[in-house]
């Protein structure tokens, strides 16, 4: 009996791996399925749903998505170092790679942002961790700016940080949000580990500048940072909301960074990023309270945690140890999670279980 169960047990890693291997997008990589409540989920795409070259190098991914919320519209986007910029088709279904700026393609951007100048032009903004760079492109991928360090001349509007770069130190951005013709870029991979501001003084030609706004800080204290990982603004909102990620918080502040609340999440928790879709908030984990299980990716309904999805531990998704930035998608109705893994990357679109 048991060893019938054992070679069943291999006869169905097999199975999966002779899957993988065909190229063809893999459904139900396992029949798993995760989550609480009427967020549960199951596994509709892997990362062989990616177009070659982002395959080839997916291993090393360590972004995030960015999703095109206007109406019609849908598409996500993100990039992959050594391949660059992936757009993922509005219903799911595709793939494809976007040409992308070698200066850009060739480095890690560690998360996506999709942001409407006033004209309604969309822009994509992308964090250059490696390349202390912040990367601003079209919606086609063509790049038509980049941030560079601050020169030590500029008024940050924080001592702290002015002397910080008068002093040399490295711009390490590890996210970007924008609001109003500012950028806000969380620096949690450097000693600084404030959120910076600069300004988009122009579109055409494109034009940014460092502005006298800076706020948070290393340091255990309300509105401060362990890591200040990830940014993002609530559509329709003015908040600004920090993952901080060791001390397993999402610090809030107004646009002018001023504190403004905390909401914690599970204890022992690494909360990387949120992305907010109506009522929902989706928050990707690098690690769980259990090191054991994989990492989770959590949803939160006004702001109270409904759903704990586990890729690895139910859905049989080995690489998703630690998961470095989810999104979620709506469409006709059900509602879509995208993930990407880190250390090993790997990637997959999760569809919710209805039945
Ligand atoms: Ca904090
Ligand atoms: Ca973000």
């Amino acid at each position: 009996m048991k060893r019938l169960t054992l070679s069943a047990f291999f006869l169905g890693l097999l199975g999966i791996g002779w899957f993988a291997g065909t190229g063809i997008p893999s459904r139900a990589a396992s029949a798993g399925i995760s989550g609480n409540g009427k967020m549960r989920f199951r596994v509709l795409y892997t990362a062989s749903h990616l177009p070659p070259e982002a395959q080839a190098v997916i291993k090393s991914a360590h972004g995030g998505f960015a999703v095109d919320r206007r109406p019609g519209k849908g598409e996500t986007y993100f990039s992959l170092k050594g391949a660059g910029i992936i757009q993922i088709s509005a219903d799911l279904k595709n793939t494809r790679m976007l040409p992308t700026a070698a200066e850009m393609k060739d480095t890690n951007l560690h998360n996506s942002l999709l942001w409407l100048a006033k004209d309604g032009t969309p822009y994509l903004a992308f964090p250059g961790n490696e390349a202390g760079s912040v990367f601003t492109t079209t919606i086609d991928g063509h790049m038509v700016d980049a941030l560079r360090p601050p020169d030590g001349n500029s008024d940050l509007g924080s001592p702290i940080a002015n002397d910080y770069f008068r002093g040399r130190g490295n711009f390490i951005p590890t996210d970007v949000e924008q609001l109003d013709g500012l950028y806000y870029i969380t620096t949690g991979y450097s000693n600084l580990d404030f959120v910076l501001t600069a300004r988009i003084l122009s579109t055409s030609p494109f034009r940014t500048s460092w502005y006298d706004l800076a706020f948070g800080g290393r340091g255990s204290g309300a509105g401060q940072f362990g890591t200040g990982h990830g940014i993002t603004i609530p559509p329709g909102t003015t908040r600004i909301d920090v993952a901080d990620r060791p001390n397993a918080e999402i610090d809030r502040f107004t646009r002018h960074g001023q504190y403004l609340s905390t909401l914690r999440t599970p204890l022992g928790s690494l909360p990387c990023d949120t992305y907010f879709l109506g009522n929902y908030m989706v928050v990707g984990a690098l690690d769980g309270p259990d090191r054991r299980k994989g990492a989770p990716i959590y949803i939160y309904e006004n702001d109270k945690l409904i759903s704990t999805v586990m890729p690895k531990e139910d859905l049989g998704l080995t690489n998703f140890t630690h998961i470095h930035n989810a999104v979620m998608r709506e469409i006709n109705g059900k509602y879509y999670l995208i993930a990407q893994a880190w250390n090993p990357g790997d990637f997959a679109i999760l569809e919710q279980a209805t039945d």
